[in-house]
């Protein structure tokens, strides 16, 4: 669904004097508006194609209509977003789910939508069905993940993950996509099952493997997670063993931060500061969670966690002279139980925009000086001020310049696209993802 410019023109118009003045108010006290709001507009952040449809638990899922048949549909789906906050220029990938028949008429398909290839991902963690006779799908898997892929005991197992990595590449080449992420399901549920040193050492020669063909100007992101689906041990489990992974494969491997996959109360900030200092920070998959890999909405339940990463990131990205846009991946990882995926979706964009924004409003110079002083209080301060303040005039305007909707979930539902999607696709469709 391509929408209508003039759509979007007649929305801004009937919302412009109520965001001029909330604008007016903000960059009435700030002197680097101006600089805050381009450095929005550069802002982009990649779509995972597996969460365009309604995500479910082992307990029951409860798709909304309407959602994308395949990967043209899914492209289309990012391309709406895209149109509506400018901010959504990239597709994230995940193979077999979304293996592109004619990868030339898939990439112009996406141009059209301005969208780009962002990180391929792997997926050894499920064992693929034989593929009907002359689909597309993904050649046969011979061989179980059921006791893992890479870390698997049995090397035939692991040299099938390895080339089901390699044939990731070939697509993203294809696409111009210019990383992979590999994330592991690799473990075990009970002390005992597995070798903890030989698991490791087959993960690390199977990555090197995959590296070994990475083309030069490709980045691979090793994602760690603590738990799920083992329950005792992940052979990738936390930022120190993916940030291992990452030092002994090379200068093109870097850890990816998926925000749900910690241990509860897990410092994340004090891990990007330290893997960012280290040189081999990759990327993000954003979302947010209470208890477990909920991949709820970004910012839904801790946006002062999500503040506090962008602190760091900004803090520790300034440090290295690294481009806030173009440096590191952006990328959301969330499933969609109970809101509408696209809805959920411009949610989540919007919330790390705004975490984003109240970051850039932190003053480095007075924070590092109260922190030198070891004024505790005012560091906090300097903190929460730019915490509280009501940023959205700036993420709006950064929307407006890029020729966006001022308020995308308004125009969403005024416009009634999901039920406009439903129409076209039908009440009961299922998109490929978790
Ligand atoms: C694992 C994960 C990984 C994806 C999958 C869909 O929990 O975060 O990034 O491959 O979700
Ligand atoms: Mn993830």
């Amino acid at each position: 669904m391509q929408l209508a410019k003039t759509d979007i023109l007649t929305h801004n118009d009937q919302l412009t004097r109520s965001h001029q003045k909330k604008l007016e108010f903000i960059v009435s006290g700030l002197p680097a508006a101006d600089k805050i709001i381009s450095k929005l507009s550069a802002f982009q952040i990649a779509i995972p194609s597996w969460a365009l449809g309604t995500g479910g638990t082992r307990f029951g899922r409860f798709p909304g209509g309407g959602e994308p048949r395949n990967l043209e549909e899914k492209i289309e789906d990012v391309g709406l977003l895209h149109a509506l906050n400018r901010s959504s220029g990239a597709i994230s990938l995940h193979i077999p789910w979304d293996i592109p028949t004619d990868a030339a008429a898939i990439r112009k398909l996406a141009a059209s939508f301005g969208l780009k290839f962002d990180a391929m991902n792997s997926n050894t963690f499920q064992d693929q069905p034989s593929p009907a006779e002359g689909s597309a799908k993904a050649r046969p898997q011979a061989l179980s993940y059921k006791f893992g892929s890479m870390q698997h005991v049995n090397k035939a197992v692991r040299q099938q993950a390895i080339q089901q990595n390699l044939e990731v590449i070939r697509y993203g080449e294809e696409l111009g996509s210019k990383s992979i992420t590999v994330w592991l399901s690799d473990g075990s549920s009970f002390p005992g099952q597995l070798n903890f040193r030989e698991a490791f050492r087959n993960t690390l020669d199977s990555l090197r493997e995959v590296y070994a063909k990475l083309p030069p100007d490709w980045k691979m992101f090793v994602e760690y997670k603590a738990f799920e689906p083992n329950f005792y041990s992940m052979t990738v489990g936390d930022w120190g063993q993916s940030h291992l992974y990452a030092q002994k494969l090379g200068a093109q491997a870097f850890a990816l931060v998926d925000l749900g996959h910690h241990l509860p109360n897990a410092n994340i900030e004090q891990i990007v500061s330290l893997l960012l200092m280290e040189g081999k920070l990759g990327g993000f998959h954003f979302n947010d969670s209470k208890y477990g890999d909920d991949d709820l909405t970004v910012g839904s339940i801790r946006p002062y966690q999500l503040f506090l990463i962008f602190n760091e990131l900004i803090d520790g990205m300034d440090d290295r002279q690294m481009n806030h846009a173009e440096d590191l991946g952006w990328m959301i990882d969330a499933s969609h139980n109970v809101k509408d995926p696209l809805e959920d979706l411009l949610q989540s964009v919007e919330a790390i925009k705004i975490a984003y924004a109240q970051a850039l409003l932190v003053d480095r110079k007075q924070l590092n000086d109260a922190q030198r002083q070891n004024d505790v209080v005012k560091c906090q301060e300097i903190l929460q001020s730019a915490f509280r303040t009501d940023v959205r005039p700036l993420v709006a305007e950064a929307r407006l310049i890029n020729g966006a909707a001022l308020d995308p979930l308004k125009f969403f539902r005024d416009k009634k696209i999901r039920e406009k999607l439903v129409a076209e696709r039908g009440s009961k469709t299922l998109a490929t993802g978790l």
